[in-house]
């Protein structure tokens, strides 16, 4: 009975991951991803243009500190995460309605949360990975009130998190898992375009 389980959960392991050599591919083996354009982007309708502008560092720190954990660079993604609790606090407000205000408000505040555990984890990388889940949920909620300023993809990685799954918004549609890092650099796939 034992071995039986062994057996399906290394399997159910290679259907979620597609290939099982990703494991020991390294970076620099990958091929080059294909990072979306922020030219022609245009905000959704609704959406003053300095709000816009302003949630941009919000983004593009979140980006970085993606990248930074697919790179398990802890230390880069603290730092990341430093900068994108002061892009949450630079937001402009002023021009949202106060539908925008008050969903901008909540999510930041929950982000600001996550963003800090983040920073201050440099040397836990599990720990910021378990924050960077809710941050992602966060940063998806945001881009789809808000616009995230380029074309988006949310990826999901069923393993990730103990096997409870969680996703990411990445600015290119090549997997470079945040949650795995070197271990497992390509396991998961997109789910949805956000344009
Ligand atoms: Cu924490």
């Amino acid at each position: 009975m034992k071995y039986s389980l062994l057996g399906l959960a290394a399997t159910i392991f290679f259907i979620s991951c597609g290939n099982g050599d990703a494991a020991n591919t390294s970076n620099n083996e990958q091929a080059p991803v294909t990072v979306s354009s922020e030219e022609n982007y245009t905000p959704p309708a609704g959406v003053d243009a300095k709000v816009s502008a302003s949630l941009k560092p919000v983004m593009d720190h979140y980006l970085d500190l993606k990248n930074a954990l697919a790179a398990d660079k802890g230390k880069d993604a603290s730092q990341a995460g430093e900068k994108l609790l002061s892009a949450l606090n630079s937001v402009d407000t002023a021009t949202m309605t106060a539908e925008q205000k008050s969903s901008f408000n909540n999510v930041a505040s929950d982000m600001r949360e996550h963003a800090q555990h983040i920073a201050d984890n440099s040397d836990k990388i599990d720990h910021q990975r378990s924050h960077f889940k809710m941050l992602s949920d966060d940063t998806y909620d945001l881009a789809k009130t808000f616009g995230g300023g380029r074309k988006l993809f949310v990826a999901h990685c069923p393993m990730a998190l103990d096997g409870k799954g969680a996703n990411w918004v990445s600015e290119f549609p090549e997997i470079r898992n945040p949650y795995f890092g070197d271990q497992m650099l390509e396991c998961g796939e997109v789910k949805e375009e956000l344009k």
